[in-house]
């Protein structure tokens, strides 16, 4: 037998147990494992078979790493053969998360039993894959065509009790012993002499489809697939469970799947897997570096983003005290976060009475002395230096010792802030994105003097709140503001050289982004970024610069809030309209400055907006902001909606090779001058070496 499965006889039943840390995935090791006890089972004493899995999860899938790699026999497919012919019954074990090729497993087998905490799932269309060993062909078999759809095209999990609901699994097990469970439950269905029940035989009736269910299906899916690829595909095989005979359908379904396993999106997603995980790890810093307890939780702040912290604490169960500098500010903050569950609840996605619990573990305070027990404070007021020096002197004066002080800053300087009390290795960042309920990305900022443990604690509790947390050190900005300059300045730019703000948004996304940067403007309000350039001596000294922004504040127009900015809004659908009279307005200005204007495509547009970022990017790396490029992917697709299907601006710098961005840039620098496009040494070192971003990384993240 193979390391990572064994078999043994247990009575009558027999066990087939994978033991593949850490999530038990499918390796080459694992199907052959089980293609041989399944085979040996065929030959011996036993009546039923139990396929259970050691450690903390039922398969978790195929193992992603060995993608974009030559086949190693035996595929999945034969493993899962040997499963379905089996003369005798197979059972699936389920605990933890059966996912992906996992859980297709579980699907050939013929009975599904699961403990109550299980889960299971069909996540690869987060990869930008679709189940490719028979999840789209059996799921719709047992739980129906419309319920398989939205499982597989929105890869969310179904908890054990739902997944009986569905018909996904046949018994949820009492106890968290998922193998003498199984085993008990094998025992019985052997007594009462169970069939050998197989998905496949199951006829699906396509009379009961409704005409079109299909194609408006697809209609469906394109918005919120972003440029994806992998939810036609599904919607296709679906189609396929539904009006060809099973061999066909799976045959169908290995066709797409190896489509997609090449593609560049599943690529670039598989990409950002692991860089999501490896993102939390931190150089230089062992994994078991002790965090310290996070019990109580303080927020200085009752505004938007210190009601939206305070509920990321308050969904896990951790209590949290909301400071504001009177009650009628606090009362304001909590009718926010009250209003944020109610439309949650109103949605369906929490029940009322988990709420009420939610809101209750949220108490508010005017009084500083009333947080001094807590273990963590996040400072969440808005961004004034002078100001947050003063919070932290205080929560200095009252805060416990070991309490770890956090500042949400989007740009302030993190030493500065902790030089104001005299524990700076208390002292660290923890930017969130706004709404902070709802943003996944927790940019986690180390100041010179934060202890280990600090950030080590940051990151857990980061990850515990349901965060993807990234790591960055000081700078104005941190990695994803900072990198951010450069996108909105072209954003305006372009509108001076000839483009409508439609254009530019359009070009932007098209290719993924969920939102163009001039409607993000409006968004965010452009009395925001009026404000923050009115303090800056740093920009050059150009008409051209910022005009179009600058001139619409003077003119009231501050974006969605007024109802008009670089677009008008619909007052009662508030959906964005071109303005003419905003691109009438572009082309004058561009004449008062002598501008000539000129026609401009896609392929400019992309360069002058994300080449910026791409070589802010590369200074963040030579200084040490970020630990590695794949962070910053991390930083952009998961808190700047950057397509994931691309990657993250890096890995989508090297698809498009790190030579042409460089020339690029520097055809930008003699053009437009080099106070704009100033290329940063190691683009150009990669550039001329004809190496990557990724490459780099490798070495020396
Ligand atoms: C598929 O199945 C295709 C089939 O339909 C068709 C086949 C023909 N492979 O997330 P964690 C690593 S596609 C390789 O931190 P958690 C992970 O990188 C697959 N490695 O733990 C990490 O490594 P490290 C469909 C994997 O407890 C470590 O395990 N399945 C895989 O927070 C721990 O991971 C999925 O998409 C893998 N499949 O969450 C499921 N999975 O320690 C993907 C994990 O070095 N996995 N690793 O950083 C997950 O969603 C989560 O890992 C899981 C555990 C929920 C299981």
């Amino acid at each position: 037998m193979s390391e990572a499965v064994s078999y043994e006889l247990v009575g009558n039943i027999g066990i087939v147990s994978v033991n593949n840390p850490p999530v038990n995935a499918l390796a080459q090791v694992v199907r052959a494992g089980i293609l041989e006890a399944i085979t040996i089972a065929q030959n011996d004493a036993s009546e039923a078979i139990v396929l259970c899995c050691e450690g903390r999860t039922f398969i978790a899938g195929a193992d992603i790493t060995e993608f974009g790699k030559p086949p190693k026999e035996p595929g999945l497919p034969a493993a899962l053969s040997a499963i379905e012919n089996s003369s005798k019954p197979v059972i699936a074990a389920i605990h933890g998360t059966a996912l992906g090729g996992g859980f297709e497993v579980a699907l050939a087998c013929h009975y599904r039993c699961a403990i109550a905490s299980a889960k299971v799932g069909l996540p690869e269309v987060k990869l930008g894959l679709l189940p490719g060993a028979g999840g789209t062909q059996r799921v719709p078999r047992i739980a129906g065509v419309k319920a398989a759809l939205d499982m597989i095209t929105s890869g969310n999990p179904v908890a054990a009790k739902k997944a009986l609901d569905m018909g996904l699994v046949d018994e949820v097990l009492s106890g968290d012993d998922v193998r003498s469970g199984a085993i008990q439950y094998a025992k019985g269905l052997v007594e009462s002499g169970a069939s050998l029940k197989r998905i496949r035989d199951i006829t699906i009736d396509s009379a009961a489809i409704e005409p079109g269910f299909f194609d408006s299906a697809r209609k469906q899916l394109v918005k919120r697939a972003r440029g994806q690829i992998a939810q036609d595909k599904i919607v296709s095989c679906i189609e396929a469970a539904v009006n060809l005979p099973m061999d066909e359908g799976l045959e169908r379904e290995r066709e797409l799947f190896k489509e997609l396993v090449t593609s560049s999106e599943s690529a670039a997603m598989r990409h950002i897997f692991f860089a999501e995980r490896l993102a939390a790890k931190i150089k230089g810093l062992p994994r078991d570096t002790p965090v310290r307890d996070i019990k109580k939780v303080a927020i200085i702040g009752g505004g938007t983003m210190g009601g939206g912290i305070a509920m990321c604490f308050a969904n896990v169960g951790i209590p949290v005290v909301m400071l504001e500098i009177n009650d009628e500010a606090l009362e304001r903050g909590m009718h926010i976060i009250r209003k944020n569950y109610t439309i949650t609840v109103q949605k369906g996605k929490l029940p009322a009475d988990q709420m009420e619990q939610r809101i209750g573990l949220i108490t508010g305070t005017t009084n500083y002395e009333d947080i001094g027990d807590v273990d963590l404070v996040i400072e969440a007021v808005f961004e004034n230096l002078e100001l947050k020096k003063e919070i932290f002197a205080k929560l200095d004066g009252v805060c416990k010792q070991g309490a770890i002080l956090a500042t949400n800053t989007s740009y302030q300087d993190v030493d500065a802030i902790a030089a104001a009390t005299s524990r700076p290795q208390d002292v660290v960042g923890m930017h969130f994105f706004s709404p902070a309920n709802v943003m996944k990305l927790l940019e986690n900022v180390r100041g010179e003097k934060t202890a280990d443990d600090v950030v080590a604690t940051a990151m857990s509790i980061g990850k515990k709140i349901g965060k993807v947390c990234a790591l960055s050190g000081v700078c104005y900005g941190f990695i994803g503001n900072r990198m951010l300059g450069g996108y909105g300045r072209e954003a305006q730019m372009l509108l001076m050289d000839g483009c409508t703000p439609a254009q530019v948004d359009g070009s932007l996304e098209r290719f993924g982004m969920a939102m163009g940067p001039l409607a993000m403007s409006d968004l965010a309000g452009l009395d925001v970024g009026y404000k923050a350039r009115q303090g800056r001596t740093d920009l050059p000294d150009d008409p051209k610069l910022y005009r179009m922004g600058t001139l619409l504040v003077e003119m009231g127009r501050h974006g969605q809030k007024t109802g008009s900015g670089f677009y008008k809004y619909d007052p009662e659908t508030r959906r964005r309209l071109s303005d003419p009279e905003v691109e009438s307005m572009i082309k004058e200005e561009a004449a008062k400055l002598d501008l000539e204007q000129r026609d401009i495509g896609d392929d400019e547009i992309l360069a002058r907006c994300f080449y910026p970022l791409i070589n802010e990017a590369a200074l963040i790396l030579e200084e040490g902001i970020a630990q590695r490029p794949s962070d910053i992917d991390v930083v952009y697709v998961f808190g700047y909606a950057f397509p994931v299907a691309k990657g993250g601006p890096m890995h989508y710098a090297d698809q498009v090779g790190l030579k042409n961005v460089y020339d690029k840039i520097c055809e930008f620098r003699d053009l437009y001058g080099e106070q704009y496009w100033k290329p940063a040494p190691l683009l150009k070192q990669l550039a001329e070496e004809g190496s990557t971003f990724a490459e780099w990384g490798a070495k020396n993240g």
